[in-house]
Formats: structure tokens, C-alpha cells, sequence
């Protein structure tokens, strides 16, 4: 009998350390999570203008030297969001063979007074095969200045059905005035030639102004898109003037443009190469699909001059010649 108290008591005793070490235990990891980060209200939140980038979607492999930047300031905080896009390749070794854009990923930013709190980066799109990549073949994948990387995420790290394709929250460390980012990124598309891409990217960057904590959001929004003048009939309607940033080559074997002319109008067309390269052959129709004039020697930049032989809307065809490579163009047409 004695000691079966003995044996209970034991057990109360047991029960009663469990009751108070382990509440003990949830409250202390509580009040330590509390104590080490403390909420950070945020006072206000200011949206820079949306900076849109957009090209036609290249075939084949072009490098590229496109920038597609958002750039904020005021009397509080200024940054820079900057990527730069230095390369599409249609058999990027490293994605898979996949369409891939190769960007440079920057963010520099600077408070006046007071100091930077920490900065969060978000890729979206709502296409869902799509890949948006870090390079991180190191460690030190993500060259920082005055930021630490707490938590990132890219490909087979996030729901592959999401729209997030990539993140990266960084906290700033010792409340800099000024913070900075590197990394290189690819933007893989998995998708048909024909699909239109849009691309969300997000910098969200919390400071403290000297009174209060802020935010400032700065979006960028990449864009690629089939064109649709693949045929006489869908040509694109122009008139006098310089269309640039078209492409022609890869996938895409003809670009045609329809232009009003009377008889007797004399027209000259020219296509000057922009960057990239391929060989390609340049027409001019009559209204009946007749070819009345044409440049098929070997030069990336052609011309035609000719002087129209009846009224109506005449047709210019820029004709690619192999699929390996494509070429960006400016089309300068004046009569
Ligand atoms: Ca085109
Ligand atoms: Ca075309």
C-alpha cells in the first residue's frame, strides 16, 4: 500500500513537472521568437510606375544586350531594379533544351536617412511549365552587399501548378543605408512558338525613414510574343517610317508588311540588321501577288528602290532563309 502512494506520487509529481516544464518550454521558444523579431508595421506603401519590356520571341540562338530597368526616387529611398537580358537560346544546354532567356538580376538601393530593413524579390507568371531559374552553382551564388539571403526558392522548390516561379528574401544586416543584389538567372518557357509570355517581377523593399517603416514596390513586367504577318493576308498594315524590333529567322520563315502606294509612287524599302544574324531575302508584290522587285544578295542590310506600277496596297516580304539563327531588324520604308 505504501508503495503504491509512493509509486503515485512519483507519478503526480511526473505529471505535474510535464504540466509546468512543457507550457514553460512553448512560452519561452514564444517569447524568444517575439523578442528576436519584432513586428515591423508598415506605415505606407509606395508603387513605382510598372516598367514593361517586351520582344518579338526569337528563334534560334541571339545574343542579346536588352535592359529592362525600374528606377525610383524621392526624398526617402531611391532603387534601382535592373535586369538585363543578355541572351535567348532555343537549346540552352543548362534548361533543358528548353527556350531560355539568360538575364543579369540587379537591385541597388539607398535610403537617405535612416536605413534599409530588408528586400524581397518574386518572379510570377501564370503560364504554368514555365521555369524561372537561379544560377546557383556556388554558394555564393548571389552576390550581396550588406543584405544576407534568409530564405530562396526556384524550380522544384514551389508548387509547379503556382504562378511563383522564383523568390529570394534577404534581410538587411546592421541597418545599412544601402543594400545590393547580383545574380544571373534563366527564364525558361517550355512552351509552343506561338505562346505570349508575361513575366511578373517583383521587388518589394521595406526601410525606415527615419520615423517609420515603409515599403516601396518596383515591378517589371517581361513580355515575348509570336508575331502574326506570316501570311499576304495577315500582313501588317504600315505607312513612311521605321518599324524596329521585329525579328525573322528560327521558326519564323517570313514577315509581311502592306503598304498603300499610287501608281507612279516611287517607294524605297530598306531592312537594317539590329543584332543578331541571319540570311534572308527581301520582295516587294504588286496588289495581284506579282514580284516586282526584290534584293537577294548577301548582306544583312537590303534595299529596294522602285516606283509603283498601280494603286493599291503593295506587299514587302522579309524571307529567312535557315532556321538555325534568327535576326533582329529596323524596316525603313519611305515613298
Ligand atoms: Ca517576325
Ligand atoms: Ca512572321
Amino acid at each position: 500500500m505504501v508503495g503504491l502512494l509512493v509509486s503515485l506520487n512519483r507519478k503526480m509529481a511526473v505529471v505535474a513537472a510535464f504540466l509546468v516544464i512543457v507550457p514553460g518550454l512553448f512560452f519561452s521558444v514564444w517569447l524568444s521568437s517575439v523578442m528576436r523579431e519584432p513586428t515591423v508595421v508598415i506605415a505606407g506603401t509606395t508603387t513605382a510606375n510598372t516598367v514593361k519590356w517586351g520582344i518579338e520571341r526569337p528563334g534560334g540562338s541571339v545574343d542579346l544586350s536588352e535592359e529592362a530597368v525600374n528606377t525610383f526616387s524621392n526624398d526617402e529611398i531611391s532603387s534601382v531594379f535592373n535586369l538585363s537580358i543578355f541572351d535567348y537560346d532555343e537549346s540552352y544546354g543548362g534548361m533543358g533544351s528548353q527556350d531560355t532567356f539568360c538575364m543579369n538580376v540587379t537591385a541597388s538601393s539607398q535610403a537617405s536617412s535612416g536605413f534599409i530593413k530588408n528586400a524581397y524579390m518574386v518572379f510570377e507568371e501564370d503560364y504554368g511549365p514555365s521555369i524561372f531559374d537561379w544560377s546557383e552553382s556556388n554558394v555564393n551564388w548571389a552576390e550581396l552587399q550588406n543584405l544576407y539571403m534568409k530564405e530562396y526558392a526556384d524550380f522544384g522548390e514551389l508548387d509547379s501548378a503556382g504562378s511563383e516561379k522564383a523568390f529570394a528574401r534577404m534581410e538587411a544586416v546592421d541597418n545599412p543605408q544601402s543594400t545590393s543584389f547580383h545574380a544571373v538567372a534563366h527564364w525558361a518557357l517550355y512552351s509552343p512558338k506561338n505562346y505570349t509570355h508575361l513575366m511578373n517581377a517583383t521587388l518589394e523593399l521595406v526601410y525606415f525613414n527615419g520615423t517609420v517603416y515603409k515599403k516601396l514596390v518596383q515591378l517589371i513586367e517581361l513580355g515575348t510574343h509570336p508575331d502574326s504577318n506570316n501570311t499576304p493576308e495577315t500582313a501588317e498594315k504600315i505607312q513612311n517610317g521605321t518599324y524596329a524590333g521585329n525579328c525573322v529567322g528560327g521558326y519564323d520563315h517570313h514577315d509581311y508588311y502592306s503598304i498603300y502606294l499610287t501608281s507612279n509612287q516611287k517607294i524605297n524599302v530598306s531592312v537594317k540588321n539590329m543584332f543578331g544574324s541571319t540570311w534572308y531575302n527581301l520582295y516587294v508584290y504588286d496588289l495581284s501577288l506579282n514580284q516586282k522587285a526584290f534584293d537577294e544578295t548577301n548582306n544583312y542590310d537590303k534595299t529596294i528602290d522602285m516606283t509603283a506600277d498601280s494603286s493599291g496596297y503593295w506587299l514587302i516580304e522579309i524571307r529567312s532563309l535557315y532556321e538555325s539563327s534568327c535576326m533582329f531588324y529596323a524596316l525603313e520604308v519611305y515613298s
